[in-house]
């Protein structure tokens, strides 16, 4: 008989997707059957994201998956949806890059205490943490919400009716205790709401329900439930990485490059807090101890400046690999790139802010943004390393930014260590790989890090440099006094 198949939903920054996928003679084969453009829709009163287009687009994917024994969500941390008693959405979720945050986050964490923020939620400071987004939020509309349900959470409400809050995905709220791995009353107070906002909590292989009936009949899915996965996609990336070994630390580049460890606890002492390291929570326990680093939103928004697409990207990159290299370089951890806007400029500005050439042509600049990313991934890593006591033997580069050679290889330049590249679509495969545990079909982590690895083309990079020229470019991030 046929092996059962699963669908992974997957909602990224830049696109989503629908992948299914089945094990079949030891190996994972997966297909995409949906992919439809994603990004921030921009509204009198800011950013927003589209949900109801969103959902659509689901709803177009689910009807193509065949009969999947279940449907895994996964999307974007941080951003959630109210909800009133009835059920009705209390308007378009805001996008974590909308401004209003701006200014309340750094107060509300002066006025709260960093170090003991820091020691409840284990989180770095990014301003859009949902904290700092319920602390900005309008009030009429915190005081009508029954219930707060994060993007997968929403979806999978949507499409069964039941309601949740999933693990790994809370834990990129800010209001979750980093230790008991439960909702803190203290810290939803402080962001103005009542706890009981905040609905229970699942993990990772729990049933979320099956499809309400509309929705099976519009789908064609009789049979099919939806399964809590790492419904935040960083949680589902970590799942999806082909590491044979334990020495290994990754990062996850798509518009952002998330890069770090997996740990089998939170780091939370005070060096950790002040290098901005974060410790949210991955799948079976395990921690992500791991910073946000600006990732390929850079090269996303030059290319909407030059008014070009993602088509462009081959020829552009083959303009950036004959461009010299190492001639500026900026801090791809600066909150100046956040916002959607003119990247050449900021870019341009910060190169001069800290006395280095602009980059003159757009292989130049693209090149100048590679090479700040491997440099921030260099930086994180091995600060990383540090602050855990760990080593560092192999890099996983998994995400969209597998696919880029450059990045691949600058990476392995930069931190002297080895790169292994894929899956690009690992956040599909980890959601796809939890329900398939849920189903009996695989044990454990480390079996299913062996059949992505066994199922997946891996690039192998070696370092071609040595790390002399990073650590001299490195000195230029910041301006001289
Ligand atoms: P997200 O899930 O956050 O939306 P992805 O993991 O899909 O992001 O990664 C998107 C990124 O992948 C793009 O910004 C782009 O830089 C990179 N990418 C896509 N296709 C290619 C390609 N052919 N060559 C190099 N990079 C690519
Ligand atoms: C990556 C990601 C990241 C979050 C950001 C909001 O897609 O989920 O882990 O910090 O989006």
């Amino acid at each position: 008989t046929d092996s059962p198949t699963f669908a992974a939903v997957d909602l990224g920054a830049s696109n989503g997707r629908v992948v299914v996928g089945r094990i079949s003679g030891g190996l994972l084969e997966t297909t995409e059957v949906h992919r439809f453009p994603n990004g921030p829709a921009t509204r009198p009163d800011g950013a927003h994201w589209d949900v109801g287009e969103l959902f659509r687009q689901v709803l177009v994917g689910l009807r193509q998956t065949g009969a999947p024994v279940s449907v895994g969500i996964d999307s974007w941390g941080v951003d959630y949806g109210l909800v009133d008693g009835s059920g009705e959405l209390l308007g378009d979720p805001f996008h974590y890059r909308d401004s209003r945050t701006d200014h309340v986050a750094q107060s509300f964490v002066d006025s709260f205490g960093a170090p003991e923020l820091f020691a409840r939620n284990g989180l770095q400071f990014l301003p859009f943490n949902t904290l700092f987004q319920l602390v900005a939020e309008n009030r009429a509309a915190l005081g009508a919400a029954d219930t707060l349900l994060l993007m997968p959470d929403l979806i999978g409400y949507w499409l069964t009716g039941e309601i949740g809050a999933e693990l790994t995905n809370a834990s990129t709220t800010g209001l979750l205790d980093a230790r008991s791995h439960r909702w803190s009353p203290e810290l939803a107070r402080a962001a103005g709401m009542d706890v009981s906002v905040l609905p229970a909590l699942r993990e990772p292989g729990d049933t979320v329900g099956s499809l309400r009936p509309a929705i099976a009949e519009e789908t064609g899915l009789t049979d099919t439930s939806v399964i809590a996965v790492g419904s935040h996609d960083t949680a589902s990336a970590v799942v999806g990485i082909p590491a044979q070994e334990s020495d290994f630390a990754y990062v996850c580049t798509g518009t952002w490059s998330l890069a770090g460890l997996e740990l089998p606890g939170p780091v939370l002492t005070d060096r950790a807090r002040r290098a901005n390291f974060t410790n949210e929570l991955g799948v079976d326990g395990t921690v992500r101890f791991l910073r946000n680093i600006m990732g390929l939103w850079l090269l996303q928004e030059s290319l909407r400046t030059w008014g070009l697409t993602s088509g462009d990207l081959p020829a552009l990159l083959a303009e950036a690999a004959r461009a010299a290299p190492l001639t500026a370089v900026v801090d791809a951890e600066d909150h100046r790139f956040l916002a959607p806007g003119d990247m050449p400029l900021r870019i341009a500005q910060a190169c001069r802010e800290t006395d280095q050439p602009v980059p003159g042509t757009r292989g130049a600049m693209v090149r100048c943004i590679l090479e700040s990313l491997a440099l921030a991934h260099r930086r994180a890593l091995r600060e990383a390393a540090e602050l855990a006591g760990r080593n560092v033997e192999v890099v996983h580069l998994v995400g969209g930014g597998a696919r880029n050679e450059l990045l691949c290889q600058f990476t392995a330049d930069a931190l002297g260590v080895p790169v292994v590249a894929g899956p690009v679509e690992a956040t599909a495969t980890g959601n796809l790989l939890i329900q398939a545990r849920a189903a009996g079909q695989v044990a454990d982590l480390t079996e299913i890090r062996h059949l992505v690895a066994r199922s997946h083309p891996l690039r192998h990079y070696t370092p071609t440099t040595t790390t002399t020229p990073w650590t001299h470019a490195e000195s230029h991030l910041h301006p001289t006094p």
